[in-house]
């Protein structure tokens, strides 16, 4: 089989996403999600200008070469550009895979170790009250683990926090909006939030919290420290991770689990993390990590130190992500969980998919390959956009992680 033809599908249904179509002479085509939120046209070049033309002629059972070829043969290693590219070509080709074999892409990577893949949705709330029914709405709906997020007193959208009826989406067409962040004021206030959860809704349900890298290792120490007593599932992202070596002090301090990982590219981003048991969960986005054939490497190699996975699953990564986290999911031996934000109705439509979610848990389906289509025609109809994710700026005005 051969690589006849790649090209990209770039729509806003709701939100930018940016698709990769492969087609092979036999007639089987693979899908894979290129989006890079904010950035989106910048992976769309680097696949356009630099990576179809290498592909054409291939082999699209040969994912490991064709890996190893754009990942060394740029010379210039990841980067969250590069890697999204070279994953959004990695896992259009486990699809065609799957559909040559008429084979579930889990089959091909080692087969189901569990029937479903638990999941966890996002409840946020203005405040905690709001926070507390967002949590029981979604136990209504069936879900045994939730993130929650609540806006900060004297602090204005705070992470996490939606405008008045919509689904919290960070992205904004126009120019990036600016936002307040105050340290002290969330570590006074985090511990408040899940003390009434915990009272309110008991010790069953699995919660969890998105510090959004937005504190210093002692900081997340203190804020781990005092989540103790209400047992979280994780706490994630509790500081910015380039300096790995800063989670040793958080590890130090609490006994609260620790996710990270939605902005790295490569398992080097996470080594010593992995390696010196800093951190419980690894949350690695399965495209910007290059794809579905470096992540099992991750998957694996973070199994021999007690690590899990918890992959990045938020709506700015398209239903091909979904499918293909769920797909790796349910195949490793060391699935923690699955992030699962919903997707809108139209997003939903332009990308028909075979997933499923019942009482907790998502179910990939037995469609041959990853099992998610794209409706070009519905996409045409809703153009790219400019988008951005918001800034944060301290009280004093000094910018700060957002
Ligand atoms: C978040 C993301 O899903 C999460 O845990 O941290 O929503 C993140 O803010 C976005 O993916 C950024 O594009
Ligand atoms: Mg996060």
């Amino acid at each position: 089989m051969k690589i006849v033809a790649a090209r990209l599908i770039v729509c806003s249904p709701d939100r930018n996403f940016v698709t990769l179509k492969i087609e092979t002479d036999e007639g089987i085509h693979g899908l894979g999600d290129a989006t890079l939120n904010g950035r989106e046209l910048a992976v769309a070049a680097y696949l356009e200008e630099h990576l179809i033309p290498c592909l054409i002629g291939r082999d699209p059972f040969q994912t490991e070469d064709i890996w190893q070829y754009f990942y060394r043969g740029a010379y210039w290693r990841r980067g969250p550009v590069t890697m999204a590219a070279i994953g959004a070509i990695d896992v259009a080709l486990w699809d065609i895979k799957g559909k040559a074999l008429n084979t579930p892409v889990y089959n091909l990577l080692g087969g189901k170790s569990r029937e479903g893949v638990l999941v966890y949705t996002h409840a946020n709330g203005g405040d905690i009250s709001e926070a507390l029914e967002s949590v029981q709405k979604h136990m209504a709906e069936g879900y045994l683990a939730v993130r929650a997020q609540a806006g900060v007193p004297g602090v204005a959208g705070s992470y996490g926090v939606p405008k008045a009826g919509k689904p919290y989406e960070p992205a904004e067409r126009g120019l990036p909006s600016e936002s307040l962040w105050s340290s002290e004021r969330y570590l006074n206030f985090v511990p408040n939030l899940f003390e009434r959860l915990r009272v309110e809704l008991g010790n069953d349900v699995h919660l969890l919290h998105d510090v959004h890298h937005r504190l210093t290792p002692i900081e997340a120490a203190r804020l781990g420290k005092s989540l103790e007593p209400y047992h979280l599932f994780w706490m994630e992202d509790p500081c910015p991770a380039e300096l790995q070596e800063g989670f040793e002090l958080i590890r130090k301090h609490t006994t609260t689990p620790i996710a990270v990982g939605e902005v790295f590219n490569s398992i080097y981003d996470a080594h010593a993390l992995i390696s010196r048991q800093w951190i419980d969960y690894i949350r690695m986005t399965i495209v910007h990590g290059g794809g579905i054939t470096p992540l099992k490497k991750a998957a694996d190699f973070a199994a021999l130190y007690h690590v899990r996975t918890g992959f990045h699953g938020a709506t700015d990564l398209s239903p091909v992500t979904m499918a293909a986290a769920l797909h790796l999911g349910i195949a490793i031996h060391n699935l923690g969980i699955q992030e699962h934000m919903h997707h809108s109705k139209l997003t939903d439509e332009v990308f028909p998919h075979a997933y499923t979610f019942d009482a907790g848990y998502m179910y990939p389906g037995d469609k041959p390959g990853l099992g998610v289509e794209i409706d070009e025609a519905l996409a045409a109809k809703h153009p790219y956009q400019r988008a951005y994710l918001p800034v944060a700026r301290k009280l004093d005005g000094t910018l700060t992680d957002w």
